[in-house]
């Protein structure tokens, strides 16, 4: 006995379809902008977060330079008299245009430096002291100004 069937001449078999239909690449190109879309908005809003993270910096380093040589000086010197001290751009001890040079002539910038000395503004107990308000102010664009506050108390003795 012959177990073996007998098979007849098969059909041919479909070629599978070579590369990847209209459709298929459709989807594709739609799932790739959905993603090139989010790494585009994310890239934006480092780039703020930049530009907003380095005025900061710059705020803060001008103000604690301001701070350090106001710290360094007499008791009794003038820029520590009580009262608003508000220096011009070339007088104020500060690079308020960032290119390297303090107080050059004709210097002007984005960044304006201003102070505030209070004499003795812990009360009587406390004489001999002077508290300090030194504000840095940046120019971000026509609307908007970006504010660094730093407060320090000054004393004759120490
Ligand atoms: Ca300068
Ligand atoms: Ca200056």
């Amino acid at each position: 006995m012959n177990s073996r069937r007998q098979i007849g001449p098969s059909t041919p078999r479909p070629e599978p379809s070579a590369g990847f239909t209209l459709l298929e690449v459709m989807v594709a190109l739609a799932i790739f902008s959905v993603g090139l879309l989010a790494i585009f908005s994310m890239h934006v809003s480092s780039l703020r977060t930049n530009t907003v993270a380095r005025g900061v910096t710059e705020n803060v380093t001008a103000a604690a330079a301001k701070a350090e040589q106001l710290l360094a000086l007499a008791y009794d010197d003038p820029q520590l008299d009580a009262g608003l001290h508000e220096p011009g751009p070339e007088e104020d001890g500060i690079d308020n245009n960032l290119d390297g040079r303090i107080d050059e002539d004709g210097e002007r910038g984005h960044l304006n430096l201003r102070w505030v000395v209070q004499q003795d503004c812990l009360g009587v107990d406390f004489q001999g002291h002077k508290c300090v308000r030194l504000e840095v102010t940046s120019v971000v664009n026509a609307s908007r100004t970006r504010d660094i506050r730093i407060n320090f108390i000054k004393t004759e003795r120490l």
